[in-house]
């Protein structure tokens, strides 16, 4: 395979500041870049939203007593936290922020296969957020964002017929969406590119795609049959009419145990992007990389029970699903080392963007090893609906996703503004992440193990001593995020320029111009080497010198 990829001409004209001008952000533009950056912006304004409910849920457990809230609000201010980290953070960040950024820009496009379809999948999120917030006005959802019946068949109705209504509609959009990336990544690939020499982000979007297109129409079956038990007097999942509470769970998690892996796939595939460009190393085993999203992907849609353990479920059956949740941890211990093994002897700029990388890969880690722990039914017994499970989940959401989504933030945005973000003000923003993060959640681990409930506003005060860890850990947390605003603002109105390739980067978004004009590439891109072949021609930072060889021999013959 020849040396690097290049797209000729690298378009000159482009990087001026503004050059999408700032009105465009808020029409209904179709420009998947456009669209990228309002999914971005939206959601990570979400997640400040789902921040100050965390913040608030971490207040009331300061003192095991009832003092901060009441207990019916207790109940909503973590169902509608959980709600939106998971509907309106991660899963439409890492798939329509990222997704839709990145995927044509990486397989030389010029937009998405469907660009209209794609505008409405954004436009259903601001408006299904904000009736999910609203909901707070008429007493908003308080069952768990599993909203488990009978239970969320016995609360209060309008607050929860507007929780279903807004992840219907979540859901719809993330539907949408999936379409228009398998399309996108199966038919508007460069001529040339086959699926083996596609970027990885690619192959984990394809991957996670599969995943939404299967799985969310099934949540939406139960989402709607809930709500006419809930307005109608059906009884599909109440007991009191013959129904059959279990049947929902096992619809609810054939997608919700899935959603774990939409929402991290695409962040898999983001790290699989950034850790090579930082540390100057070809990815190490780019097959078993790109093959493992896709048996995560086939194995995540038979686990689904191992939510259930405590249901009464037969022991046979929890035997199936005990080994075949154990059986994922391969390809996740596939990837896992494959990063280990890029890092390995690498020439490390350790920068935001790879401090955050490796903050992903050691927290995930962590939260995959908790997680094999809970797949083993005779522990699940033990810690199911303990603290442990609520460690357990922020290590692979918060460590996991949420520090690949600013990994990729840190990576992306000179490509996105044409501007760098300040290098000091982002390793601030890490330290104190990954401090805040760990005092946090760690200590869950072990209030878990000895026995402390979740879900409760109230504790046995043998636990006020670890709670008050947890909770000061939260409030570094949260003031972590405010170098990172402030750092975008200014960065993005006033930072140095970044140029076409900062990073001296292989894939094909890095070879136009920064932002990328509209429809990506000046020229019709041309690809002449494997996107992660970094050091290969001299073992050094000789990535220049590729690309002007490269140069040399991309001159196309003809169109
Ligand atoms: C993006 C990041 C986050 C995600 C995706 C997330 C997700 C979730 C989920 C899914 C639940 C529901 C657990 C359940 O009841 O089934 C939950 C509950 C909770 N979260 Fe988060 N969370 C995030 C960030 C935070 C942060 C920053 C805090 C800060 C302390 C936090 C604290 C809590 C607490 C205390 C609960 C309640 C647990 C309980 O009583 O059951 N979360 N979160
Ligand atoms: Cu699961």
């Amino acid at each position: 395979m020849a040396q690097a990829q290049l797209q000729v001409p690298i378009p000159q004209v482009h990087h001026e500041h503004g050059e999408t001008p700032w009105w465009t952000y808020f029409t209904f533009s179709t420009d998947h870049k456009v669209i990228g950056i309002q999914y971005l912006v939206t959601t990570f304004i979400f997640y400040l939203v789902g921040g100050a409910l965390a913040t608030a849920v971490r207040t009331e457990l300061a003192t095991p007593d009832v003092d901060f809230v009441s207990r019916e609000l207790y109940n909503s201010l973590f169902t509608i936290h959980a709600t939106v980290m998971i509907f309106l953070w991660i899963v439409p960040a890492g798939t329509g922020g990222f997704g839709n950024y990145l995927v044509p820009l990486m397989i030389g496009a010029r937009d998405m296969a469907f660009p209209k379809l794609n505008a409405i999948a954004f436009w259903l999120i601001p408006p299904a957020g904000i009736l999910l917030l609203s909901s707070f006005f008429v007493g908003a959802a308080g069952s768990g964002w599993t909203s488990y019946p009978p239970l969320s068949l016995m609360n209060g109705k309008a607050g929860e017929l507007i929780w279903i209504l807004s992840v219907l509609l979540l859901g719809t959009s993330s539907i949408l969406g999936a379409i228009n990336f398998i399309v996108t990544i199966v038919k508007m690939r460069l001529p040339g590119m086959g699926f083996n020499s596609m970027p990885l982000f690619c192959w984990a979007m394809l991957a996670a795609s599969g995943l939404v297109l299967l799985s969310t129409p099934v949540l939406a079956g139960a989402l709607i049959l809930l709500s006419f038990d809930l307005m109608a007097g059906t009884a599909f999942f109440n007991p009191t009419g013959g129904g059959d509470p279990i049947v929902y769970q096992h619809m609810f998690w054939f997608y919700s145990h899935p959603a774990v892996y939409i929402m991290i796939l695409p962040v898999f595939g983001m790290i699989s992007e950034i850790l090579p460009v930082h540390a100057r190393k070809p990815i190490f085993g780019y097959k078993a990389i790109a093959y493992s999203s896709i048996a995560i992907s086939f194995l995540g849609l038979i686990v689904w029970a191992h939510h259930m353990f405590t249901s009464g479920t037969p022991d046979w059956l929890r035997m199936f699903f005990m080994i075949m949740t154990m059986i994922i941890a391969v390809p996740t211990g596939i990837k896992i080392f494959s990063w280990l093994g890029t890092l390995w002897g690498g020439k490390l700029r350790l920068n935001s963007a790879l401090l955050f990388g490796m903050g992903f890969v050691s927290m995930f880690v962590i939260g995959g090893l908790s997680g094999v722990m809970l797949a083993s039914v005779p522990i699940d017994v033990h810690v199911h609906d303990t603290y442990f499970v609520v460690a357990h989940l922020h290590y692979v959401l918060f460590g996991g996703s949420v520090f690949g989504l600013y990994a990729g933030l840190y990576h992306w945005f000179p490509k996105m503004t044409g501007r760098m973000l300040n290098e000091k003000l982002g390793i601030l923003h890490f330290v104190m992440t990954f401090i805040g993060f760990n005092l946090t959640f760690l200590p869950m681990h072990k209030l878990g193990l000895a026995g402390m409930p979740r879900r409760v506003a109230e504790y046995d005060p043998k636990f006020a001593a670890l709670n008050l860890l947890c909770t000061i850990g939260t409030y570094i947390l949260a003031t972590s995020t405010i170098p990172f605003i402030v750092n975008a603002i200014w960065s993005w109105i006033a930072g140095p320029k970044a140029g076409n390739n900062p990073w001296k980067a292989l894939t094909l978004e890095w070879m136009t111009s920064s932002p990328p004009p509209v429809e990506n590439f000046d020229g019709d891109p041309v690809l002449v080497c494997h996107p992660y072949d970094y050091g290969v021609a001299t073992r050094t930072e000789g990535v220049e010198e590729m690309i002007s060889k490269s140069r040399r021999l991309a001159i196309p013959d003809g169109p």
